[in-house]
């Protein structure tokens, strides 16, 4: 922590989340076609979410927003058609919400704060509950403060899987990888978050005195009732400074939470089929170049492509899911790394980013790496 080359966010200056005074939430009701409360047909999942510090690289330690302290969030795996039930508790001292990206689910349970339900205030918990489809490789995240919650971490990947699956039929892969990619710029990050926490202390002080509104929340009902109160002198945020006025210029670029040197490698095995789930989680765009191999490119956004597509080269836009499987057929290491090699850098510095390798299980390399100390 003491290399950390700047203020960490003052996350324990505010009020800590009270165990002890635990709200629920008012539930949203139940969808169409549910199971009862309490039904054993439910696939229960827990979530908290907490600040915690979370390593992204050796020796550089982030503040970052998680659920279950987890940067990804945990991996939720279900069956298609099966009914989720997932219990969402905020033990940090910023509202959220959980938005479950790709899953098509009744409106009351997607997670949008104001459009869908109420944010979820510190200490409470609320039961998101939906039918798991349609099949495919999603994910989930908040939709609270999205710019900064995200960046800040609260993302992971929610797989809907088919007992007979149309991928594996074709291609039977043994093995099943998931990569969440994001980017982060932590001097925006703890800014943003140390703003943030003294918005809420402010509101805080505006609850006790009863003076909390919709006015002083920058909520108004509709947008005529917005143009009415500027007219009358209301002045909105974005006509006043909140914290810097840049927009986050990501500087570190990670490949489930953490950045080069520190990826997990994909470990194959010779002769078999490997699946890649790629899901860009961040806000910049990669281009995800594989040496050595040409996969097929057979899903976009969970769903089957009509026809697998050979390459080597995967584009991952924001918000996309690509998934990809592979034939360990050449024997080796092999670099998998983002082709934007702007975004194959730590801070600035290459190498590092968005890169990782393939690794096959047992071969013994004959290129050592040397190492001269007079270079
Ligand atoms: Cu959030």
């Amino acid at each position: 922590m003491g290399s950390m080359p700047m203020p960490l966010a003052r996350s324990g200056d505010s009020m800590p989340a009270t165990k002890a005074g635990m709200v629920m939430a008012h539930p949203a009701p139940l969808p169409r076609g549910a199971p009862p409360v309490g039904s054993v047909l439910y696939k229960k999942f827990s979530l908290e979410l907490k600040v915690v510090q979370h390593e992204i690289l050796p020796g550089y330690v982030v503040h970052m927003m998680a659920y279950n302290g987890q940067v990804p969030a945990p991996t939720i795996r279900v069956n298609e058609g099966d009914w989720v039930w997932v219990d969402f508790t905020n033990a940090s001292d910023e509202m959220h919400t959980i938005h479950w990206h790709g899953l098509i689910l009744d409106y009351r349970h997607d997670g949008v704060p104001y459009v869908t339900q109420d944010p979820i205030m510190r200490g409470q918990t609320y039961s998101y509950v939906f039918q798991a489809k349609p099949y495919g490789t999603h994910f989930y995240h908040c939709h609270f403060g999205t710019s900064l919650h995200m960046q800040a971490g609260m993302y992971g990947a929610f797989i809907v899987e088919r007992a007979a699956d149309p991928i594996r039929e074709k291609f039977p892969y043994t093995q099943d990888y998931v990569y969440v990619l994001s980017s982060i710029d932590p001097i925006s990050v703890q800014e943003q978050m140390n703003a943030m926490f003294a918005r809420m202390r402010q509101r805080d002080v505006l609850m006790k005195r009863g003076a909390l509104d919709l006015r002083t929340q920058n909520r108004f009902a509709d947008l005529k009732a917005l143009v009415k109160a500027v007219a009358k002198g209301y002045v909105p945020p974005y006509l006043r400074s909140r914290t810097s006025p840049r927009l986050p210029e990501p500087t570190f670029f990670l490949m489930n939470g953490r950045a080069a040197p520190a990826t997990e490698p994909i470990r194959v095995k010779e002769g078999e089929w490997t699946r890649i789930r790629f899901i860009n989680a961040g806000n910049v765009w990669h281009s995800l170049h594989m040496h050595g191999h040409d996969f097929q490119h057979v899903c976009s956004d969970g769903s089957p492509l009509p026809a697998p597509v050979r390459g080597n080269t995967l584009i991952l836009a924001p918000g996309k899911t690509e998934d990809i499987v592979l034939l360990a057929d050449n024997p080796g290491f092999w670099a998998v790394h983002d082709h934007d090699v702007t975004r194959t850098v730590n801070n600035g510095v290459y190498p590092g980013g968005a890169v990782t390798h393939i690794e096959y299980e047992g071969f013994n390399g004959t290129y050592t790496p040397s190492i001269s100390l007079d270079e």
